[in-house]
């Protein structure tokens, strides 16, 4: 095998194990959705912990935003479309966003 070949081998090698990049979704708050509404959210669509939940909805609620988690792109992008799609629902202005890490 000569040395070319043996470094491209390496290479697709290397590519191949590349991890994918990651997406905090971060949670917003707001004067009207309600804070149960926001837990259930955590917990139905996060699969938070009702303890952890209550905690997070608490800190954004304090702070103004609050990561809720790290995903790849497509996930993040799906729950995010679930909480907008649950919050129009109910009328709520529940909104998150995600941020590159
Ligand atoms: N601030 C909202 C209230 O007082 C609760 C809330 C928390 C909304 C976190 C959005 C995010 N009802």
């Amino acid at each position: 095998m000569s040395e070319q070949y043996d470094g491209q081998l390496k290479e697709e090698i290397r590519e191949e194990i590349k991890e994918p990049d990651m997406y905090r979704v971060i949670l917003l708050n707001d004067d009207y959705t309600t804070t149960d509404f926001v837990v259930e959210v955590l917990v139905s669509i996060f699969h938070k912990p009702p303890i952890e939940a209550a905690k997070i909805m608490m800190d954004v609620h304090k702070k103004g935003k609050g990561v809720v988690g790290l995903y790849t792109h497509d996930i993040a992008a799906t729950k995010i479309a679930q909480v907008h799609s649950a919050a129009r629902d109910r009328e709520y202005p529940l909104k998150c966003i995600m941020e590159k890490v």
